[in-house]
């Protein structure tokens, strides 16, 4: 299993400082007067340690002190320019920053969970032992700060005082991490010690980029500490591989949830958004999707946006579903971002309205274009790759796009109009009904169905699958994506499974609190249901139809046709939806994307179930519901062949 503290901490092992007095030496001798007083409001002893110790392992030239003033915000911000991380482009308070054309993407090959000996983990991650992440580190990151300026930050993932938010320091060399930080995370500055000391717990980051360089990035890694809740990251400077507050620390909050907190907490790869439905009421969702599925689109879908990328989750003492998001930005992807789906982003990116960094996309006299914009786009100018004209082919004769596939924006939720800030920025977090789950999965689920209770809501996020995106370097093909967080799921996944399924069925949850579990699924084609037709069998604003069904599932306002796998919407209610966004639905398209193609499911279950069997401590409740579902899809396969429409499950 897993136990906090355990092994060497590394940090204090290679930066060697074990003593207040001692981090009080390294301070006098590497910060200024000003930086000084900024630090003495700190007093919590494992944030000065480890702090001191990254100072002394990484030797910085100078250090400065992040308090979240806005002063300071602005001093990170000029800092970045001066260094090249950034550059100004046409619109006041916009930047661009460029990754290596080599790492656009998280480093999954060299991203490790570092573990002691005997610990297992994930089937789906990699590890390091402890004495080799140790000599790692001692060899690459002693005095990897040469020349440079560390800076320190101290954060909160989430609204300071929630429940399951926890405080976090990040230390890095890189001014556009720090300066992503700022637009990311809330600033804890003035109540750091008082955080740590409500949570129990702080996550700490420590990251330089070196010298920037290409022949480095085969040493790039990223290390995640799961015993000391310390990430290291050296090499690189893609946000998703060196501002570990955000995946880095996500993986520990799992951790946490997982061995400490189950049955309690869950910590989650999904989105936060509201919906308004009838009489004004709204209704919470938190949705799972694995990276560049859309998943910032379903977020601002809603009327009141929360988060699109994470969600801390616990039941309150009225047994209600609360969701924080740890942050309070996004860093989403920019390709297919139009006026016509994204309204709310695309007035972020073009119009003179608030802060933006930009990354890997083209720059042209300063304004930046993206693949899927809508827009006219030049045919030459600055990309992820550098120098770039039309027909620019790479090192294989494949077309260089105008944008990388995982090119993305990073922008204040608070400018994003439909943010709710007040239930955004609230301890008590948002009350949630409904949780999703979904992928790119081209041929088997429909748009839209409803768990039949809480356990094969479960089952369904364990049953993720998903063709492979831009968001992980080398991953191809399709994959299982357990709850859309197996990425950054560090221990067995059957220890997560357990907690998921303990969550659920909680009997905190009372049967008008218990929330809906669902499955979507946006990415059904037309060749799959034998249609003429080309692409894709929805548009992205049908998004709200399948959300408001089960808005008004929810609340029991709808009806459904049961099935082996869920409960499928009636024709005539999607059809009173669609005609809420003034769109036609013809009942053909309906029978496409609700007919249940019996060799697929059962084919998919038998995928799962073959897989989840290979793995330990997978729990029995899982086997029963595919079991259970495969039986029944299969007497409906005797009844009334390989493909059962709506009409014929009625019938029953
Ligand atoms: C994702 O890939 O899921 C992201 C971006 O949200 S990253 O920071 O790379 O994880
Ligand atoms: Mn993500």
């Amino acid at each position: 299993m897993l136990e906090l503290r355990k092994g060497v901490d590394i940090l204090t092992k290679v930066g060697g400082v074990q003593s207040l007095d001692v981090a009080q030496a390294i301070f006098a001798d590497k910060l200024d007067a000003a930086n000084q007083s900024k630090l003495a409001n700190i007093k919590n002893e494992e944030a000065l340690l480890t702090i001191a110790n990254a100072i002394a392992m990484c030797q910085p030239d100078s250090v400065f002190i992040n308090s979240g003033s806005e002063a300071d915000v602005q001093w990170v911000r000029e800092l970045s320019l001066a260094r090249g991380e950034e550059q100004e482009l046409a619109m006041p308070n916009h930047t661009v920053h460029f990754d290596l054309p080599e790492e656009q993407a998280r480093i999954i090959d060299r991203t490790f969970y570092i573990v002691n000996p005997g610990e297992d983990i994930s089937v789906l991650a990699k590890k390091c032992q402890r004495e080799q992440a140790l000599k790692y580190i001692q060899e690459n990151m002693v005095g990897i700060m040469a020349g440079a300026t560390m800076l320190v930050g101290f954060y909160s993932r989430g609204p300071m005082g929630a429940k399951a938010a926890v405080p976090a320091l990040e230390i890095t060399s890189s001014a556009y991490v720090m300066h992503s930080a700022n637009i990311l995370y809330r600033n804890a500055y003035e109540k750091f010690d008082a955080e740590i000391e409500r949570a129990g717990v702080l996550f700490k980051n420590v990251h330089s980029q070196g010298l920037n360089r290409p022949e480095d990035l085969p040493n790039a890694r990223v290390f995640m500490d799961r015993s000391w809740l310390t990430t290291f990251s050296t090499f690189c400077t893609y946000a998703g591989n060196t501002l570990l507050l955000k995946k880095g620390n996500h993986r520990f909050a799992v951790d946490l949830a997982t061995y400490f907190k189950i049955g309690e907490e869950l910590s989650e790869h999904m989105f936060i958004t509201g919906m308004t439905g009838p009489g004004g009421r709204k209704t919470f969702f938190a949705g799972a999707a694995p990276s560049g599925c859309g998943k910032t689109t379903t977020a601002m879908v809603g009327t009141d946006f929360i988060g699109d990328d994470l969600a801390q989750l616990w039941i309150d003492d009225a047994g209600s579903l609360r969701a924080i998001n740890p942050e309070k930005g996004i860093f989403g992807i920019v390709r297919d971002v139009n006026r016509e789906g994204d309204p709310y982003l695309m007035k972020c990116l073009r119009e003179e309205w608030t802060e933006v960094i930009w990354s890997n996309v083209l720059i042209k006299d300063g304004v930046p274009y993206w693949e899927g914009s809508g827009e006219d786009v030049p045919t030459e100018g600055i990309n992820f790759q550098g120098e770039w004209y039309l027909g620019k082919k790479d090192a294989h004769g494949n077309p260089i796009p105008i944008s990388h596939p995982n090119a993305r924006v990073t922008v204040p939720a608070n400018a994003i109009e439909n943010y709710n800030s007040d239930i955004g920025e609230s301890a008590a977090g948002a009350p949630v009904k409904v949780i999703t789950y979904s992928g790119r999965d081209a041929d088997t689920m429909p748009p839209v169905w409803a768990a039949k209770n809480a356990s094969e809501g479960v089952a369904i996020g364990a049953s993720i699958v998903s063709a492979a995106t831009a968001t992980e370097i080398g991953a191809s093909g399709v994959r299982r994506q357990p709850w859309a967080n197996s990425p950054f799921i560090p221990g067995a996944l059957g220890d997560y499974m357990n907690a998921q399924f303990k969550f659920f069925n909680s009997d905190k949850f009372t049967d008008e609190t218990r929330p809906l579990l669902a499955g979507l699924n946006y990415f059904l084609t037309h060749a799959a249901r034998g249609s003429e037709g080309k692409g894709l069998l929805g548009e992205k604003r049908d998004v709200k139809v399948w959300l408001s069904w089960l808005e008004r599932r929810a609340h029991g306002e709808v009806d459904a046709i049961e099935t082996p796998i869920g409960f499928l919407p009636l024709y005539e209610d999607l059809k009173a939806l669609f005609a809420e966004i003034d769109k036609d639905y013809p009942r053909s398209l309906y029978d496409m994307q609700f007919s249940l193609y019996i060799d697929n499911l059962v084919g998919r279950i038998d995928l799962q179930h073959e897989a989840y069997s290979k793995e330990i401590r997978i729990p029995e409740q899982l086997f029963e519901i595919y079991r259970s579902q495969r039986a029944g899809l299969i007497a409906l396969k005797e009844k009334f062949g390989p493909v059962v429409t709506p009409e014929q499950l009625l019938s029953l």
